[in-house]
C-alpha cells in the first residue's frame, strides 16, 4: 500500500473511532435517563454499527423510507438502545429524543419497534425472526432488479433459534448474494453465558456448510472489520454472507467490561457519570 493509501486508511479508522465513542456515549445516556437498559450490548457492538452505518450502508438521513436504501435489520429487539445510539449519530434520529427515551410517547421505546422509530425497519422483540425477514425482503429487492442490500444484524442467543438455521438455509438456496448477516458474539444471553446455554461453536463451519461466504472477526477491532465488511461487499460470489463478530460486552467501560451479569444493566444513580467519565478517559477526551 502507498503511503497516501496508508493514511487516508488511517483517518477512516479514526473517523469511525470517533463515530463508535459517539454511539457509546448516546448509549450511557439512555441507560441513565431510566436508570437501566441493555446498554451492555450496545456498547459491545457500536464499533460494528459504526461500520455499518458510517462505511457499509447506502442511506438518506433525511429520508429513512428512501426506496434505493439499503436497510439494517434489527432481529433484537432488546438492542434498540444500540440502534438508537447509531441512528442519532447517524442524524435520522434528533439527538433531544435521547431525554424521553423509554417514557410514554416516546419514539424511542425500550424495545425496537418499526411503527415508532424512523428507521427501525422492523419489530424484532420476538427473536429467530429477523434473518427470516431478512431473506424475504432480499429476494423481494432482487425480484424488483434492486441493487440495495438487507443488513441483519443477530445475536449468538438467536442461534439457538431453529427459525434462524431454516432462513440461513433458505438464504443460500435463493442465492441472496444481497443479503449480509452480522452475527453479535458476545458469549452472553438472558440466563447465562450463551457457550454454557448451548454450545454453538464451531459456528463459522456451520454458516460455511451451509453454503455463506463467512467472516469471523473481533467485533471490537475497527480494521478488522472495515476488512471484513469491505471483501464481503465487493466480493462476486452468488453467496449471502455473514460476518460473525466477537464482541465484548461493555466495551468502553472498565467497569462495565468486568461485570458478572451484563445482560441487563442497573447501575447505582452516581454511577451512570462513574460510565460516561470513564468511556471519556478510554477515548482520550477531557
Ligand atoms: C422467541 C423469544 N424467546 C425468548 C425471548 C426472551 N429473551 C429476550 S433477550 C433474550 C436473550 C437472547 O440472547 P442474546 O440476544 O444473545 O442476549 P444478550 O447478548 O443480549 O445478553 C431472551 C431469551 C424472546 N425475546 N424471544
Ligand atoms: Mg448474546
Amino acid at each position: 500500500m502507498s503511503q497516501t493509501a496508508t493514511s487516508s486508511q488511517a483517518s477512516a479508522i479514526e473517523a469511525l473511532r470517533q463515530r463508535a465513542y459517539k454511539i457509546r456515549r448516546n448509549s450511557l445516556r439512555m441507560g441513565e435517563v431510566q436508570g437501566q437498559g441493555y446498554v451492555g450490548q450496545a456498547l459491545g457492538v457500536a464499533d460494528v454499527l459504526a461500520v455499518s452505518y458510517f462505511r457499509a450502508l447506502k442511506l438518506d438521513p433525511k429520508n429513512p423510507e428512501w426506496e434505493e436504501r439499503d436497510r439494517f435489520l434489527l432481529s433484537i429487539g432488546h438492542y434498540a438502545i444500540a440502534l438508537y445510539a447509531v441512528l442519532i449519530e447517524a442524524g435520522v434520529i434528533a439527538e433531544e429524543e435521547i431525554e424521553d427515551y423509554g417514557s410514554d410517547d416516546s419514539i424511542l421505546p425500550m424495545s425496537g419497534m418499526a411503527d415508532y422509530t424512523p428507521g427501525m425497519e422492523i419489530t424484532g422483540g420476538s427473536l429467530g425472526h429477523g434473518l427470516g425477514i431478512g431473506v424475504g425482503m432480499a429476494l423481494g429487492l432482487k425480484r424488483k432488479e434492486s441493487d440495495s442490500r438487507i443488513f441483519n444484524l443477530l445475536s449468538d442467543g438467536e442461534l439457538n433459534e431453529g427459525s434462524t438455521w431454516e432462513a440461513v438455509a433458505s438464504a443460500a438456496h435463493w442465492k441472496l448474494d444481497n443479503l449480509i448477516a452480522l452475527v453479535d458474539v458476545n458469549d452472553q444471553q438472558a440466563d447465562d453465558k450463551s457457550s454454557t446455554v448451548l454450545n454453538y461453536e464451531p459456528i463459522a463451519d456451520k454458516w460455511v456448510a451451509f453454503g455463506w461466504e463467512t467472516y469471523r472477526v473481533d467485533g471490537n477491532d475497527l480494521e478488522a472489520l472495515v476488512e471484513a465488511f469491505d471483501s464481503a461487499m465487493q466480493s462476486n460470489s452468488d453467496k449471502p454472507r455473514v460476518i460473525i463478530c466477537d464482541t465484548l460486552m461493555g466495551r468502553g467501560v472498565p467497569f462495565l467490561e468486568t461485570r458478572d451479569k451484563t445482560h441487563f444493566i442497573r447501575v447505582d444513580e452516581n454511577e451512570w457519570s462513574v460510565a460516561l467519565k470513564q468511556l471519556d478517559e478510554v477515548y482520550g477526551v477531557q
